[in-house]
């Protein structure tokens, strides 16, 4: 369902844009690199009737996709915020169009229109959940695993998040760390509910390994070739009796229209920060829906901000598979918002408070804050 009740406008003030810097629990590896501290980057809008946060989901380095940290602070500080602030009143609905003639950076896009969300809505007292058509109080609640220095350990790593009683396990696989890592992880915990993400490690030419991994009966493959491979996806899925899934292909509501047409996939993850915000996710939800397609709701680490709009969305009921949102314990032993998402029977909860339903720590952002900049009109 669109949007049906549009959110009031704010009358915005200025910005404040932080890096952050927050230790991992454990080094998260998947085909491209391995990350010790979660570098990233949050936004506050100063509006007349209070603020509101969001969080911008780029990595440190352009690895995942082109955008990275000093690219969206850059874009950010000398165009982004500036456009907004050129406006008087805004509604949260008019920030991508504001916001259009920049080009690309939707990551950054993103934050800012989920920093103006929040301020609206928690000046209405409308959580994120309701505004955005969310169905369910609490959703299935999946964690990404990353590569592990062997099968063995992966099989114990895997043991552990069972054990807390997450409902999908997803593994990270790379050429020569795919066949043998999934059969270990099989073998050991039978018919779990099991998916793997190559992010873009392949090429079309390596087909015949990943049709070995049709004897799994996976629930997905998560974008095995590179982003801008639509037609190789295609051949490749015309080969796999595994659905193949998009994660860093589906850039905006238009590519998932033509992935779906192409049937580069029959899965859509659906990441916020990667399509440009919420508005745009939930566009490529309805879209999804009508053609029939399940979704599910990807993640990048999110701090608690992130996360609790993470589970606003996949509280939509498009999203049919379990998401990456995991408790924030996952990843984090200190979360930058005083109430972090928990696992509660294999759910993480949605928040019911006013816009994110979440409240941010000011010392726990303050301990992790290494830049920081104010933007006033
Ligand atoms: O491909 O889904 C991905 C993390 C960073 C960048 C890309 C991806 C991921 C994950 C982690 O898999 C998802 C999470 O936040 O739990
Ligand atoms: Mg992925």
């Amino acid at each position: 369902m669109p949007i049906v009740r549009p959110a009031a406008s704010v009358a915005l003030d200025g910005f404040e844009l932080r890096v952050l810097r927050i230790p991992l629990v454990s080094p998260f590896t998947t085909s491209f690199g391995t990350e010790h501290v979660r570098e990233v980057i949050v936004m506050r809008a100063l509006t007349a009737d209070g603020e509101g946060w969001g969080e911008c989901v780029t990595g440190a380095a352009p690895l995942y996709s082109s955008e990275y940290t000093q690219s969206s602070w850059d874009v950010a500080l000398r165009y982004l915020v500036p456009a907004l602030l050129d406006r008087r009143r805004l509604a949260p609905e008019d920030v991508a169009g504001v916001l259009a003639p920049f080009i690309g950076h939707r990551m950054p896009k993103a934050g800012l229109e989920l920093a103006v969300l929040d301020a609206a809505l928690r000046a209405e007292s409308r959580p994120l959940g309701e505004y955005l058509g969310a169905v369910r109080d609490r959703v299935p609640s999946g964690v990404s695993v990353g590569l592990q220095v062997d099968p063995r350990a992966l099989v114990e790593t895997v043991r552990g998040y069972l054990d807390e009683g997450y409902a999908r396990i997803k593994i990270k696989i790379k050429p020569g760390r795919d066949v043998g890592d999934t059969a270990a992880v099989r073998d050991a915990f039978g018919a779990i509910p099991l998916q793997v993400d190559a992010n873009s490690a392949y090429r079309l030419a390596d087909a015949a390994t990943l049709e070995e991994l049709d004897r799994f009966d996976l629930l997905l493959i998560e974008q095995p070739l590179q982003e801008d491979d639509l037609v190789d996806h295609a051949a490749l899925a015309a080969r796999l009796r595994t659905p193949i899934c998009l994660d860093e292909s589906i850039v905006s509501v238009k590519a998932a229209a033509d992935a779906l047409a192409l049937r580069a996939a029959s899965i859509l993850n659906i990441k916020a920060g990667r399509v440009g915000g919420y508005l745009e996710a939930v566009r490529i939800h309805d879209l999804a829906q009508d053609a029939g397609v399940p979704v599910w709701c990807g993640g990048m680490l999110e701090t608690g901000i992130g996360r609790a709009a993470n589970a606003a969305l996949a509280a939509l009921p498009g999203f049919t598979l379990p998401g990456d949102v995991s408790a924030s314990a996952r990843f984090y032993s200190r979360d930058i918002v005083t109430e972090p998402a928990v696992l509660e029977d294999g759910h993480v909860r949605v928040p019911t408070g006013p816009g994110l339903g979440v409240e941010v720590d000011p010392l726990a952002l303050d301990e992790f804050t290494v830049a920081r900049e104010i933007l006033r009109r």
